[in-house]
């Protein structure tokens, strides 16, 4: 058995995190390859996978709520704090699995992942050195210029915060017709064509911000291209390959 690689699904709420995570498990098992999954999300209700390590075994947002008074907003910030608390028993049941694969269900609100301490420190403690954030961007969320590189920067910051490697994933690209796909993902890799599409759009006296802006996407330009992915599988053996390059220099376990 490889040393054991971790995937965090990371991403906006709805941007399609839970359903990565089960699609993703299932294509490992079409390959004879072992994953395991693991909820992070101690508020979710419904699932489409049967989590192998489950954040509700700890804490329940339900519960948080009663037991302080607290509203769902309230509720969900003292349990992702409270997470953090929970990280040996989770890190032991992680472990007490020998699959190479543990993918990494985070909870709806990406703020409360990725901006409080606690998330940074569950990675952390878990294990840093074979960690790798799979960040997803709606395809909705991405579909005009502007938006676009809002979702970026967005990206950018989550890989400040969590200084690992980074795939930028566009989910649900099933339901963008070709031509947008191929401009959305263009935009990815070539800022002179969003350059000219975010001016198109702005008037001119924000022409300087646009400019800053698009330069730091330029100078981090490794880190912001898209991999598209959508039903049936579309876009996972890329993921996996690049999870591949990220790990084992490109090795492939399913050659083992
Ligand atoms: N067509 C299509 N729909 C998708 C895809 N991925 C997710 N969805 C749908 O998008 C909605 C949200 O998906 P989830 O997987 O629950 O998203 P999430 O990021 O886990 O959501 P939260 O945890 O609530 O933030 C669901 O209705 C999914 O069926 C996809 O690749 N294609
Ligand atoms: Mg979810």
């Amino acid at each position: 058995m490889k040393e054991k690689i971790f995937i965090y699904f990371i991403g906006t709420a709805g941007s399609g995190k839970s359903t990565l995570t089960n699609s993703f498990k299932l294509w490992l098992e079409m390959k004879s390859l072992d994953s395991i999954t693991v909820n992070l999300d101690p508020g979710v209700e419904n699932l489409p996978y049967l989590p192998d390590v489950d954040i509700r075994d700890w804490i329940s947002l339900n519960e948080v709520m009663k037991n302080y008074g607290l509203g769902p907003n309230g509720a969900q910030i003292a349990c992702a704090d409270m997470i953090a608390l929970n990280a040996e028993d989770i890190k032991n049941s992680i472990n007490s699995f020998q699959s190479d694969y543990i993918l990494i269900d985070t909870p709806g609100q990406l703020e409360l992942f990725v901006f409080r301490e606690s998330g940074k420190y569950i990675i952390d403690y878990i294990d840093k050195e074979h960690s790798i954030i799979a960040y997803l961007i709606d395809f909705s969320l991405a579909k005009n210029p502007s938006s676009f590189v809002s979702q970026m920067l967005l990206s950018l910051n989550t890989n400040f915060r969590f200084k690992l490697p980074q795939m930028n994933i566009l989910s649900k690209s099933d339901l963008l017709d070709e031509k947008d796909r191929d401009k959305i993902i263009l935009w990815s890799k070539d800022k002179y064509a969003l350059s000219s599409a975010v001016e198109s759009q702005s008037p001119s006296i924000y022409r300087e911000m646009n400019e800053k802006i698009l330069q730091i996407l330029e100078d981090f330009e490794n880190s912001t291209i898209l991999f598209p992915i959508g039903k049936d599988f579309y876009g996972i053996e890329d993921l996996y390959t690049k999870i591949q390059m990220q790990f084992h220099g490109g090795e492939d376990l399913l050659k083992d």
